[in-house]
């Protein structure tokens, strides 16, 4: 019966690969089919031991036994013989509690760590290299974390909603807690613990300050022990104004006794909740955010305040950067420079100044802060946005690493060439033991947790790229790959490449050339590089300043100097049009439209071809990813089908919008090749998208 054919091997197929709706991420440990590699691993894993100073169990120990039991009872259908025995850490590790060495002794693999935590990373890293294929004689593993603070900061409010965020509902369950303990959080903290996240903030920077009282405390609490097992501790954003709301005390200036009191108290609860409590994060003035300039008082004040209430418990402040004022002339993104530059060398020991990749607001492309440079006696830490705000929201795909990357390998000079951002954040340049990384969490409570599916792959880079800052974006993509869609190598070859070129594709149809700021109103999704209305610094004319003769922010000695901030290497670079490198130029510069780039083109043809070519990236991705039909299961196939239509014709939406407003003032057509846009300026113009996620406050 040949007309059976078909139909028999479609069930075939659809038996090898299995439905899958994205939750267990990158942690599926599904069978091993190759039966000779298979047999491989199970020899080599049959007898584990691990081993940590003290050789004794504890809820860490017991997550690494079950994980090592689930991970390998479902690659290899076997269960391994586990023991646990005492011996020193692995001299290689350097006394980092959270490293691991793995070593095959004779017929037994051991995992040494100087910590539990660090034999529970070893564990995901071995079931990471097999999940990889890693040859079994390569399952020698040696690591241990570069920054001691690994950290998802989620802008989660108190009624579920997430600023920013794009997955649904924030996963912490408050009205149900404490009695309710979602088997989710320990999902949640596998998967952190999986990619060496250690530590967590539940809560937004744009803070309430009701989670500082007793009953949402004890919520707090029990969230926290449920990360406690696989090495994630909890943190809070703390309201500066917190003993006027929640305090009855009449100010919240920080040099004020009662306040001092006050606070001293409040932290002293908060550790009797949460004994491990990690520290506070902090945003104040800035956006509206109470803080210690409302007493006349500074930054430093304000986060030494909060740093001495938690120093006796062990306790950090992380005290952000990202202050900016309506009311201030100075060009927006020199104002965070402006302000703690100043205060370098004032703060606690316990206090690291957190800032973001670039002086703006994660845009798709910024050089990178000047405080890195800046700061020479302060604790600094990285804050990146893992939610794609401004790079598609939930819709695009935008995998991260290579942006991240770029500031992470950025030379500031600060101590002489090779001073990388890299090298201060981990404290190498700068002999600071505090040192730290923050990410904003893309998660919620869709079922694959990220919402778009490929999503998922940037919580992963941040995970890896915060124990390992020198990683390769390329590296990075091709685990995420093979341990999320299996070994496949069809898969890799489509996949990795599309990756890695996917937040330049962004770039190209959102902001090319170093463009920036010229995204929708509030929700920041799509195109309005035409809002000039209300707070001059909100509005994107403020960041484009195209007219009749050119466009760009002048940022040199003959405009607002930001250069001035930087190293004077790179002043001299980025100050000249013609040895700034082209995808920063309008970032620095203000030029004619008819400049000439590098390829020749004007630069107003350059704008309409990157343009052009965003669009044209994703309709190759559309084909790509319809060739690995049948490779990848149909589910996630099928929703990042959909997703990339709607890419695709946001690319078009961008390029039509952008290219028609800017043309009123090149008054020049679009060049040969350069599709003609669909409607006119008019129709784009009003387009009011509403309700819009990751906007609450928006209607
Ligand atoms: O990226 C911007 C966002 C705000 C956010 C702010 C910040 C939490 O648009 O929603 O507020 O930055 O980082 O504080």
């Amino acid at each position: 019966m040949p007309f059976l054919r078909p139909i028999l091997f479609t069930l075939l197929l659809a038996g090898l690969v299995r439905a899958e709706d994205g939750y267990r991420l990158w942690l599926r440990y599904d069978r091993i089919e190759d039966n000779a590699l298979r047999s491989a691993y199970t020899a080599a894993t049959a007898t584990i031991e691990l081993a940590t100073p003290s050789g004794q169990d504890s809820p860490t120990i017991a997550s690494a036994r079950q994980e090592l039991a689930d991970g390998l009872g479902g690659l290899l259908g076997v269960a391994p013989q586990i023991s646990l025995i005492a011996a020193p850490a692995p001299a290689a590790l350097a006394r980092n509690t959270e490293g691991y060495t793995v070593r095959r002794e004779g017929n037994r693999l051991r995992l040494a760590a100087g910590g539990d935590t660090g034999l529970l990373y070893g564990v995901f890293a071995l079931l990471r290299a097999i999940q990889q294929r890693t040859p079994v004689e390569r399952l020698e593993l040696t690591s241990a974390p570069r920054i001691a603070r690994r950290l998802l900061n989620h802008w989660d409010n108190l009624n579920r909603t997430i600023e920013r965020g794009y997955a649904g509902f924030s996963l912490w369950e408050w009205p149900v807690l404490p009695d309710y303990v979602s088997p989710r959080y320990r999902d949640y903290a596998r998967a952190c613990a999986s990619i060496g996240l250690n530590g967590t903030v539940l809560t937004n920077v744009n803070a309430d300050a009701l989670i500082l009282t007793p009953d949402w405390l004890r919520k707090v609490a029990a969230i926290a022990g449920a990360l406690r097992p696989y090495g994630v501790r909890v943190y809070l954003t703390a309201r500066f104004s917190a003993p006027l709301e929640i305090g009855g005390l009449k100010t919240a200036d920080p040099l004020d006794p009662a306040v001092v009191a006050w606070w001293r108290k409040k932290i002293a609860d908060v550790y009797a909740a949460i004994p491990d409590f990690g520290g506070l994060l902090v945003k104040a003035n800035s956006e509206g955010q109470p803080g210690p300039q409302t007493y006349g008082r500074t930054h430093a004040d304000g986060a030494n305040l909060l740093a001495e209430a938690v120093a006796p418990h062990g306790g950090i402040v992380l005290w952000r950067a990202f202050v900016y004022e309506a009311h201030r002339k100075e060009d927006r993104i020199k104002q965070a420079y402006t302000e703690f530059k100043p205060l370098d060398g004032t703060f606690r020991d316990n206090v690291v100044v957190q800032i973001k990749n670039g002086p703006f607001d994660f845009q798709p492309r910024e050089p990178f802060h000047p405080l890195f440079g800046g700061l020479r006696e302060t604790s600094v830490a990285l804050e990146v946005q893992i939610t794609q705000e401004y790079l598609g929201q939930g819709s695009h795909v935008a995998f991260l690493a290579p942006l991240w990357r770029e500031v992470l390998s950025a030379d500031t000079f600060a101590r002489g060439p090779g001073t990388t951002v890299a090298q201060i954040i981990e404290g190498k340049a700068t002999g600071r033991r505090l040192t730290a990384i923050a990410g904003v969490a893309n998660t919620g409570t869709d079922r694959n947790w990220t919402g778009h599916p490929l999503a998922q792959a940037n919580w992963y880079a941040f995970g890896r790229l915060a124990w390992d800052p020198t990683l390769d974006s390329a590296t990075i993509a091709r685990e995420w790959v093979g341990q999320t869609f299996g070994p496949a190598p069809a898969v890799a070859t489509t996949l990795v490449p599309l990756l890695l070129e996917s937040h330049e594709t962004v770039v190209n149809y959102t902001g090319p050339l170093g463009l920036t700021g010229i995204f929708a109103k509030d929700h920041h999704y799509g195109p309005e590089p035409w809002l000039a209305e209300g707070r001059p610094d909100w509005t994107s004319v403020y960041y484009h300043r195209a007219d009749r003769q050119g466009v760009g922010f002048d940022r040199t000695a003959t405009g607002s100097d930001a250069l001035a901030q930087y190293s004077p290497e790179w002043a001299r670079l980025w100050g000249d049009p013609a040895t700034c490198p082209e995808n920063l130029l309008l970032w620095f510069h203000r030029l004619p439209w008819d400049h000439r780039l590098r390829s020749g083109d004007t630069l107003w043809d350059g704008i309409c071809r990157h343009s052009q070519a965003g669009v044209d990236t994703v309709r190759r991705w559309q084909r790509e990813w319809e060739g690995l039909r049948g490779a990848i299961d149909e589910e996630r196939h099928a929703h990042v089908r959909s997703l990339l239509v709607i890419q695709e014709r946001d690319a078009r939406w961008w390029r039509d919008a952008c290219l028609l407003y800017f043309q009123t003032f090149s008054r020049k057509p679009l060049p040969a090749g350069v599709e003609p846009p669909e409607h006119d300026l008019a129709y784009y113009q009003a387009i009011k998208l509403r309700w819009m996620p990751g906007n609450p406050a928006g209607k």
